[in-house]
C-alpha cells in the first residue's frame, strides 16, 4: 500500500492517461499538484496571466484532439481564467480547467479566497463541479476529461479545494484512474436515420452539407474533403461569428439562398445562420438536423420550423460523417457541386494585383499574400487568425490545413497564446498568427512565456493604431463626426516590446519588405513578432455579383 496526498491521485491519473501538459499559473491553493507534477512527470507551461493559460488548453484540444488541461490558483487566478472558457465553448473544445479551491474543512467561515467558483464557471462549462474527496479525485478528474470529449466536446471545469489535495490515502494506487477512464463515450447514428439522409440527400437537387466547428479541429479537419469527395455533395465548415458572411467562405451566401436540402450536422441554425430564415435560407428549402445534445436538437427544430425539418436524429457529429463517408455513392450533381465550390473559393479579381506601392501602408490582402507563401512551404503549418477587420481579411486571404481561429465566440485576444500552444503541439511546424494591434495587447506578455519555453511561433501584427472594427460600426451608424475613443497610439512598436522580452521584432511600413520580413522571423529561431503598418479598412464582404469575376 502507498499512501498518495490527493494532488499525487490527480498528478499521477493525468499521466496515466497521456495528459503531461498542463498549462498553469501558480498560487498557494494549488501548490500541492506542483508537487505532485515532479513525480508524475507532468510539463508545466507557467504563463504570465490566467486567460492565457485556458486559451493555450483550449488551442491544445483542438489540435491535439487531447483534452486540453489549465491548472490556476483559487479565487481570482479562477475568476481571471473562467473568461476565456467562452471562447472553448463555442469551438467545442475538449479541455479541463482545474482550479484550486479554499478547504473544506473552512468553507463559509471565511477562508482564503473563498469563492463559489464552480458556480462562476458553470454557465461557460458542460459540467461544473467541486472535487469532494482525496479518494474520488482519480474518479473526478477522468470524469471531467471524458466529458470534455464526448459528444459535443467542450471544456469542463473541476475546482481542488487545497485540504482534499493535501489529504493523504492509504491504499493511493487504488484511487488512481485508468487510461480507459478518459476514454470518452460515442453516440453514433442510427443505421436508419443514415439511410434515409442518403436517400435525402440523393433526391436533393441542391443539397448542402454544414458542418459544426467541431470539424476544423485538426484531428478531423481532413474529413471535410473526404465527405464532399465521397457524397458528391458541398460540405462547408461553419466556425465565425460573421456566419454566412464569414469572408473565409467567399461568396457562400449567394449559394446557400439556392440550396433546396440543408443537412445540418452539430450545426446550430442560430445568428450565424440566420436562424434559418429567408432569404438567407429559401423559405421552401428544407432542413436535416443532427445534433449530439438532445436540448440543442429541440431547440434546433424549433427554431426552424417543424414543417421545414424532415429529418431530426440525435447523434455525435464527427460519427455522422464518418458513417456518411462510409455509407454514401456518390451523387451525380456537378454543376451545383462545382457552382458552390467556386462561390466558396470566390474572392474578388482585383485583389489578386492590388500593390500599395513604396509609400506604404500596406493593404491587408497583399499581408495575406506574403503569410500564404510562407505557410504554403510547409503542410503541417498552423495558421491562427484573431483580432477585427484585420482577421476577417486575414481569414479571406489566408488558408491551411490547420487553421485556429476565436471562433463563434467572437472574443477577441486569443491569438498569442493559441500560437504558442500550436508550436508546442508542432515543435517543427511554422506557427503563424495575423492579428489586430488590439487584439495583440491582450497576451503580448506570454512572449515572455514562450521565450522561457523555447517556443519560436511568429505573430504578425496587423497595426492600424485603431480597434478598427468598433471604429467601423462608429462611421455606419453613428456617422464619421462621431467616431470617437477607439484610437490606439500611432505606429507603437511592437516588434520592440518583444524584442525587450527576449524575441525578434520585426517592423514594416512597406509591402516590399514583408517577405523578407517574415523569413527573417522564421529564421530567427525566436518567438518573433512582425509588426506591419497596414491601412485602417473596413472588413470585406465577398459577393460575387458585385465584384465580377473569381480567381
Ligand atoms: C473579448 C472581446 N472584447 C471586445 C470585443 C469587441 N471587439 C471586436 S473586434 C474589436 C477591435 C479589435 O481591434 P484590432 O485587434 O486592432 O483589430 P482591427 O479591427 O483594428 O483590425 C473589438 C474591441 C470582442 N469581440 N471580444
Ligand atoms: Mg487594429
Amino acid at each position: 500500500m502507498t499512501p498518495l496526498r490527493g494532488a499525487d491521485i490527480l498528478a499521477r491519473s493525468l499521466a496515466a492517461a497521456g495528459l503531461t501538459r498542463v498549462f498553469s499559473l501558480s498560487g498557494n491553493h494549488i501548490m500541492p499538484v506542483y508537487d505532485a507534477a515532479i513525480e508524475a512527470k507532468l510539463d508545466i507551461t507557467h504563463v504570465r496571466y490566467e486567460g492565457a493559460a485556458v486559451h493555450m488548453a483550449d488551442a491544445w484540444g483542438r489540435l491535439t484532439g487531447e483534452t486540453g488541461i489549465a491548472m490556476l490558483t483559487g479565487g481570482p487566478g479562477h475568476a481571471n481564467g473562467v473568461g476565456a472558457l467562452y471562447t472553448a465553448l463555442a469551438s467545442e473544445s475538449p479541455m479541463v480547467l482545474l482550479s484550486g479551491h479554499a478547504p473544506l474543512n473552512e468553507l463559509g467561515r471565511g477562508s482564503f479566497q473563498e469563492m463559489r467558483q464552480a458556480d462562476i464557471a458553470a454557465p461557460l462549462v458542460k459540467a461544473s463541479w467541486t472535487a469532494s474527496s482525496a479518494e474520488s479525485l482519480g474518479a473526478d478528474i477522468a470524469k471531467a476529461c471524458r466529458i470534455a470529449r464526448s459528444g459535443r466536446p467542450g471544456p469542463v471545469h473541476l475546482s481542488l479545494p487545497f485540504d482534499v489535495l493535501e489529504t493523504k490515502v492509504a491504499d493511493g494506487e487504488r484511487a488512481l484512474a485508468r487510461a480507459a477512464d478518459f476514454q470518452p463515450t460515442e453516440h453514433g447514428i442510427e443505421s436508419k436515420v443514415l439511410a434515409a439522409l442518403l436517400a435525402l440527400l440523393q433526391g436533393a437537387a441542391r443539397p448542402l452539407l454544414v458542418l459544426g466547428p467541431v470539424m476544423s479541429h485538426a484531428p478531423v479537419a481532413a474529413l471535410i474533403g473526404e465527405l464532399a469527395k465521397v457524397t458528391g455533395v458541398p460540405v462547408v465548415c461553419m466556425e465565425s461569428p460573421r456566419g454566412v458572411n464569414d469572408p473565409a467562405l467567399g461568396a457562400f451566401a449567394g449559394v446557400l439562398a439556392k440550396a433546396d436540402l440543408v443537412v445540418l450536422l452539430g450545426k446550430q441554425p442560430d445568428f450565424t445562420l440566420r436562424f434559418g430564415k429567408a432569404p438567407a435560407v429559401a423559405a421552401d428549402c428544407r432542413f436535416v438536423v443532427i445534433d449530439p445534445e438532445a436540448d440543442v436538437l429541440q431547440r434546433s427544430v424549433n427554431n426552424l420550423g417543424n414543417a421545414r425539418v424532415v429529418l431530426s436524429a440525435q447523434a455525435d457529429t464527427a460519427a455522422t460523417v464518418r458513417a456518411l463517408i462510409k455509407g454514401a455513392s456518390p451523387k451525380l450533381a456537378p454543376v451545383w457541386f462545382e457552382e458552390v465550390t467556386a462561390a466558396v473559393a470566390f474572392r474578388p479579381v482585383a485583389w489578386r494585383d492590388l500593390h500599395s506601392g513604396d509609400a506604404g501602408p500596406v493593404h491587408p490582402v497583399e499581408l495575406g499574400r506574403a503569410v500564404q507563401a510562407i505557410l504554403n512551404m510547409s503542410p503541417d503549418a498552423v495558421f491562427v487568425a484573431d483580432g477585427g477587420e484585420i482577421g476577417q481579411w486575414a481569414q479571406a486571404c489566408v488558408g491551411a490545413p490547420t487553421r485556429l481561429i476565436n471562433g463563434p465566440g467572437g472574443s477577441i485576444g486569443s491569438g498569442v497564446p493559441f500560437a504558442f500552444a500550436a508550436r508546442m503541439a508542432r515543435p517543427k511546424a511554422p506557427v503563424i498568427a495575423v492579428m489586430g494591434d488590439g487584439a495583440f495587447g491582450f497576451h503580448l506578455m506570454e512572449f515572455d512565456t514562450a521565450v522561457r519555453s523555447g517556443v519560436p511561433m511568429v505573430v504578425v501584427v496587423g497595426n492600424d493604431s485603431c480597434w478598427n472594427a468598433e471604429h467601423q460600426i462608429q462611421l455606419r451608424t453613428y456617422g464619421k463626426a462621431r467616431a470617437h475613443g477607439c484610437e490606439l497610439a500611432g505606429g507603437t512598436r511592437y516588434d520592440l516590446a518583444v524584442a525587450a522580452l527576449g524575441g525578434h521584432g520585426e517592423l514594416v511600413t512597406r509591402a516590399a519588405d514583408l517577405h523578407p520580413a517574415l523569413q527573417r522571423a522564421m529564421a530567427s529561431g525566436k518567438p518573433a513578432c512582425v509588426n506591419v503598418m497596414i491601412q485602417c479598412l473596413p472588413a470585406p464582404t465577398v459577393t460575387a455579383a458585385t465584384t465580377g469575376g473569381a480567381h
